[in-house]
């Protein structure tokens, strides 16, 4: 490599790392259908927190970890696909429970893969103790991890997956 390619790759290392001192990681968190009635029905499946609770919590979460978390819900796939492809451009991690469209929608999978962006999937109940047909996730296929089982906790560990995965991994 010459003497000015040598340069020119450390300047752009050294620059590349202080953009990510520098920069904010911005996380955006997806919850699908029906995740709007939580904390108002089926309380012994899904706990007694509401949407607001756990939205307020990754928040929190994101703030000590000095990351910007934004929150959305839809009941809407199509909705949710426009939403991962507009993350493209500015959102570094994904959170996602995508509800009863884990189990059935190709839409949302090849959204994810579309973007590339680092995403973790999360489900309040665990899935595997359930009806067969939520064990199966099309959502899995796209993601880097899968939390189940553990309530809005979940949100909180995926929260922490995904800055371990942009700022160590
Ligand atoms: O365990 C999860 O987080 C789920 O993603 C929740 C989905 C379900 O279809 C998945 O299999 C697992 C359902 C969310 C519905 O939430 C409700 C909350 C209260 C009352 C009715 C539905």
């Amino acid at each position: 490599m010459s003497y000015k390619a040598t340069w020119v790759s450390r300047w752009t290392r050294r620059h590349a790392i202080k953009t990510l001192e520098t920069m904010t990681l911005k996380v955006l968190v997806l919850n699908g259908p029906n995740l709007n009635m939580l904390g108002v029905r089926e309380p012994t499946i899904y706990g007694s927190e509401t949407l607001s609770d756990i939205e307020a919590l990754c928040q929190r979460e994101g703030k000590s970890l000095s990351m910007f978390v934004s929150c959305r819900q839809s009941n809407d796939e199509g909705e949710l696909v426009t939403w991962i492809h507009g993350a493209r451009d500015d959102i570094h991690g994904l959170l996602i429970n995508g509800g009863a469209y884990t189990h059935t929608s190709v839409a949302l999978l090849d959204a994810l893969s579309a973007v590339e962006i680092p995403t973790i999937e999360v489900h309040m109940s665990n899935i595997h103790r359930r009806e067969e047909f939520r064990h199966h996730s099309y959502i899995s296929f796209a993601a880097r991890g899968m939390i189940c089982g553990l309530g809005s906790y979940g949100y909180v560990l995926g929260l922490r997956a995904i800055h371990n995965i942009l700022t160590v991994l």
